[in-house]
């Protein structure tokens, strides 16, 4: 057991909650999840559920360490607050996308009443010490909510996505007036230094906010705060030793079969247009048109499992997918050989890790990626004796950590192409050097270590 950074009771706000037993493709439900596990306490949040009303009524459910307490959303709600203002105008402009932003004011209206329900029930189930620690994008103005209630317990917010730079976020409309609300928390985490150097400069230079010489930021009206970096990470040691299992279980010796052989390359991710995806199957294709001696000697399984459909982009980037699966499939099988397996289904965490450890290559390229969980879980599954190779973009959080993998710019198909190459040959001894370097760094920030540096940080 870790010791605790304070005696209050721990309470996790966020969008979404990960009701037990339930498999959440998302990395946000998989880190909070691993997270509450251990230290216990209450996470609130949406049900995931529609109802005639938002909030009507409360669900609650203990399991484990865990009290839940869920709300529904009216289907006007979760259309302007969830797939309207926080998927459709905060995701885009948070991942360097503002041609993809959709912005109308009445989304922002929407997003900002769920907030104020949400702070009516919080404020209801809270206790004077707890600690409360709100999660992502979607909940951005809820402590100066809370606030507004009198609340005045420690409070802290933990982004989990990337921040671009001040320049581009003064391109969303009303930014100040929701960016400044994040001053009424008493610690901003965000994944890695460069983002929090966004975070800095935007307040610095579009608020008026100063800092002072303990570190800490005054906002313009005074309040003070702390912003740092947590490289949020995997329960490293659970998912190495569930790989290790799921190696007997039936499923995984399938996909063994079914490979007579062949190199596996793997891509894991929720079908989000932040994952360059199309990217990806590009530069595989560039591999195999440049690369005939590979061909029949590599499979690439891709794992897709469909997101936010609600929202346009997501639905017209699973049919670029499918066209494009199938142009190289049409292109260069084979009777007995199909170059990618291409999956729109979600799988039991137990078998993702026996699947990832199945595959000589991890292939992880974002375009933009706050940290990417699966480039750790990747890592954390394989063989020590005989490990894979990771090829992981630049512009994942997580490259500024795993610096042993093979890194790459995903826009650029032949880098990726050479980079496949190379992992494909890697000699044994250079896989198992790089691995060991990357899998020390995934024992030391684990996610037990993320979460108590961030709460310590908090409470101090
Ligand atoms: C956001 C940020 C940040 C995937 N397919 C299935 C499945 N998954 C799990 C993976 C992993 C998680 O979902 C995905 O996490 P990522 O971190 O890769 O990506 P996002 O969902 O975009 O997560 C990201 C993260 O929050 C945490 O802060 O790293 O940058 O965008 O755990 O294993 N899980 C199951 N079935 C699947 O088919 N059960």
């Amino acid at each position: 057991m870790t010791p605790r950074p304070s005696g209050g009771r721990l309470v996790v706000v966020s969008n979404r909650v990960a009701l037990p037993r339930q498999s959440a493709p998302g990395g946000l439900a998989s880190a909070l999840q691993a997270a509450l596990r251990e230290r216990g306490g209450l996470w609130f949040g949406w049900s995931g559920k529609l109802a005639a009303e938002t909030g009507a009524e409360l669900h609650r459910l203990h399991d484990a360490k865990i009290d839940y307490a869920t709300i529904d959303l009216s289907r006007a709600d979760h259309d302007s607050f969830y797939a309207g203002f926080a998927n459709g105008t905060l995701w885009p402009m948070l991942h360097y996308r503002p041609d993809l932003v959709n912005y109308q004011r009445d989304h922002l209206h929407g997003y900002l009443r769920v907030n104020e329900l949400f702070a009516d029930r919080l404020r209801q189930l809270i206790a004077r010490d707890d600690i409360i620690w709100v999660h992502d994008y979607h909940l951005i103005p809820l402590a100066a909510m809370l606030r507004r209630r009198g609340v005045k317990n420690r409070i802290g917010f933990f982004l989990h996505t990337p921040l671009p730079a001040a320049g581009l976020l003064i391109a969303l409309p009303n930014h100040r007036e929701l960016l400044e609300t994040l001053a009424s928390y008493d610690l901003i985490g965000v994944h890695t230094a460069r983002d929090l150097r966004a975070l800095e400069d935007y307040f610095l230079h579009e608020t008026g906010a100063t800092m002072r010489r303990d570190g800490r930021l005054r906002s313009a009206n005074g309040r003070l705060f702390r912003a740092a970096a947590f490289p949020i990470s995997i329960d490293t040691a659970g998912l190495a030793g569930m790989a290790r299992t799921a190696m007997s279980n039936k499923e995984i010796g399938q996909l063994r079969d079914s490979l007579e052989g062949r190199l596996l390359i793997i891509g894991v991710d929720r079908l989000d247009y932040s994952k360059g995806l199309p990217q990806r199957f590009q530069a595989y294709a560039r591999l195999l048109e440049r690369a005939p001696e590979l061909h029949r000697r590599i499979t690439f399984l891709q794992i897709a499992p469909p997101s936010r459909g609600a929202v346009l982009e997501y639905r017209e980037i699973r049919r670029e997918l499918e066209r494009s699966a199938g142009h190289i499939n049409g292109k260069y099988a084979a009777p007995d050989w199909a170059p990618v397996r291409y999956i729109n289904k979600s799988f039991p965490h137990r078998l993702l890790t026996g699947y990832y450890r199945t595959a000589r290559v991890g292939l992880v390229t974002p375009l933009r990626d706050g940290m990417n969980l699966v480039a750790k879980e990747y890592v954390a599954s394989q063989d020590p004796d005989d490990p894979g190779v990771l090829v992981l973009s630049r512009f994942a959080g997580a490259a500024q950590e795993l610096t042993d993998a093979l890194l790459v710019n995903p826009a650029d198909a032949e880098e990726v192409a050479d980079a496949l190459e190379r992992a494909i040959n890697m000699p044994l001894a250079e896989r198992r050097e790089r691995w060991n370097a990357m899998m020390a760094v995934l024992q030391k920030n684990d996610i037990t270590a993320w979460r108590v540096a961030y709460l310590q940080a908090l409470c101090r």
